[in-house]
């Protein structure tokens, strides 16, 4: 299934996202692996750059900074800045993911020190209360505290990233009534603004 989308604001490209079937392991076929080795989504591959890939969310979301965000409107261009994003966008890369695949305890204690780390502040890095950035967007789908992931998810960018690229199974799965989901209740919602809105 393919989707595009083009967006007004001025730190977006167009992009197009291809659904691959995680069940009947397409993402161990040969075509997949030799963009991505270790067999994983998500991965991108950029045609304004020579069909560049990139995998590794971590890396994928550095390298848009990188080529896309010239303004740093969602990086740093303050070294200590720069570096603390970083901190933060490893602590999740190499720490929460880890943790939910192997160990409950490990994850909770990766939870509480960003509960501790957003006390008095809206996001992980940045001046005053903080700034919203790359290493936010990266922690975002994996460390939903209350508060914070809200905040994130009001962002008109990320609801119409959620419903990307599989809207309609999402959907179907989510309004059956014997699907329980704690994503459930918040995604309906989401989902409804985004329809009026954009009338999708
Ligand atoms: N460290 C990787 C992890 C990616 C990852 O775990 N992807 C999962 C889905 S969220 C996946 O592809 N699972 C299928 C598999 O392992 O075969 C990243 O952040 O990109």
């Amino acid at each position: 299934m393919n989707h595009t989308n083009q967006d007004t604001c001025s730190t977006t490209v167009p992009y197009k996202t291809i659904s691959i079937d995680l069940g009947a392991d397409d993402q161990k076929k040969p075509e997949f692996l030799g963009i991505n080795p270790n067999g994983r989504i998500p991965v991108i591959i950029d045609h304004n750059r020579n069909d560049f890939p990139v995998f590794e969310s971590g890396a994928i979301v550095l390298y848009f900074a990188e080529h896309y965000d010239k303004d740093s409107k969602f990086s740093f261009q303050d070294a200590n800045e720069k570096s603390k994003m970083l901190q933060w966008l490893f602590f999740q890369n190499a720490g929460i993911q880890y943790g939910i695949d192997r160990y409950q305890n490990e994850t909770k204690r990766l939870y509480s020190m960003l509960e501790k780390r957003l006390k008095g502040r809206d996001y992980l890095v940045g001046k005053g209360r903080g700034k919203y950035s790359v290493a936010n967007i990266s922690t975002f789908m994996w460390a939903r505290l209350k508060e914070w992931s809200d905040r994130i998810g009001e962002r008109e960018a990320v609801k119409r990233g959620l419903l990307v690229p599989r809207e309609e199974d999402q959907i179907v799965r989510l309004r059956d009534p014997n699907v329980e989901d704690p994503f459930k209740g918040w995604f309906m919602k989401r989902q409804n603004e985004v329809k009026e809105k954009h009338g999708k």
